[in-house]
């Protein structure tokens, strides 16, 4: 596989990374439009999920299914205990321990597995994928799910770090109080387009850093963290998942794809109409989108200065830079008109 470099694909710009995990000189994307219509595709958000599509276009090439890719893909990062909002080495909640939220979609059939608050257990987006593949039901959460998991042969492991336990300490003996969207958020949502149209996507995530116990985010709720039509195309969300499950955010992606929108723009509008409703400045919402339609078209949008986001195909795997949006864009304007702004 060729690692294309940002030259030739990218112009200037500074990003700081909400989620803390980089801070570099990363470039605004030009238009990607020679790029459209490549499959297989694999979207991610954030820039680990480069190399979690490229393990997704690894288990593609070797012959397994574009759910089988997804799943991969997604079980590398929760392994990587270098990132500490996915699966092991994930941030704990405020008494101390890894609960991890995880989702996984196929679109033909629209078939959908789901896992809240589990413990324990190092890979949930396979447990999710076990709830829909063995059981007749969509969601299962905390000690069920995790039961469930041990019956599946799943084994247990303390996914706290020494770390994430000592920072853990330290947030307690400081009463820090959390911060949403500054070091606390950094889930993966991996989508993918095979070569007959098929799409697929998973969800996996620690959640909120020092959460309350039993919190469930946005990240296993079908349609907010994620969501896929085979129809249409697929969408997954990082960020404050309070400012998206309350709006089905990842749902609205879609239905926004199909009424014509690009990826880019939908993820845009989605977010636009989120602020509105909400009525905070949309600088303060922490929220983002990734985006994929059957076409094989993708884009993405975040608030504040938006988010890295990996895209990968055989010949091209790269980070690329969102579409940004800030509160200059909505109000008055009712939210309908492209964004074309970076935020300065
Ligand atoms: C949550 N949305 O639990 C997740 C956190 C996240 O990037 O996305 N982090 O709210």
């Amino acid at each position: 596989m060729k690692h294309c470099t940002r030259r030739g694909f990218l112009s200037k710009g500074v990003m700081t990374v909400a989620g803390g995990v980089m801070s570099q000189t990363i470039t605004q994307s030009e238009p990607h439009s020679h790029l459209a219509g490549k499959r297989p595709v694999f979207v991610s958000t954030w820039n680990f999920g480069q190399t979690a599509n490229e393990a997704s276009l690894r288990k593609f090439e070797a012959g397994g299914s574009i759910l089988d890719a997804v799943e991969e893909g997604i079980r590398l990062t929760e392994s990587d205990q270098s990132n500490a909002s996915v699966g092991d080495g994930g941030k704990p909640n405020a008494a101390g321990k890894v609960q991890l939220d995880a989702c996984i979609m196929h679109g033909p059939g629209a078939k959908a597995g789901s896992v809240g608050g589990i413990e324990d257990i190092a890979h949930p987006i396979s447990v999710a994928r076990a709830v829909m593949e063995k059981t007749p039901h969509v969601m299962l959460v905390g000690e069920g799910a995790k039961k469930f998991a041990l019956e599946q042969g799943f084994t247990t492991k303390n996914l706290l770090t020494s770390k994430q336990r000592k920072e853990w300490r330290n947030w307690r003996r400081e009463k820090r109080k959390m911060e949403a969207g500054k070091d606390n958020h950094d889930t993966i949502a991996l989508v993918g387009l095979d070569k007959d149209g098929t799409l697929a996507g998973g969800c996996s995530t620690s959640g909120l850093a020092y959460k309350m116990p039993g919190r469930v985010g946005d990240s296993p709720i079908l349609g907010s963290g994620l969501y896929v039509d085979n129809e249409i195309g697929a969408a997954g969300a990082t960020g404050v998942g309070e400012n998206i499950m309350r709006f089905c955010g990842s749902f609205m992606v879609v239905e926004y794809m199909r009424q014509g929108l690009t990826p880019e723009e939908a993820c845009s509008e989605t977010i636009r109409r989120i602020a509105r409703l909400d009525g905070r400045p949309i600088e303060d919402l922490h929220i983002n989108f990734i985006a994929l339609d059957k076409k094989g078209r993708f884009g993405a949008a975040g608030t504040g200065q938006g988010f890295p986001y990996a895209v990968t195909y055989p010949e091209y795997s790269n980070v690329l830079q969102s579409k940004a949006l800030s509160r200059k864009h909505i109000g008055s304007e009712g939210g309908n008109d492209p964004i074309e702004d970076q935020l300065k």
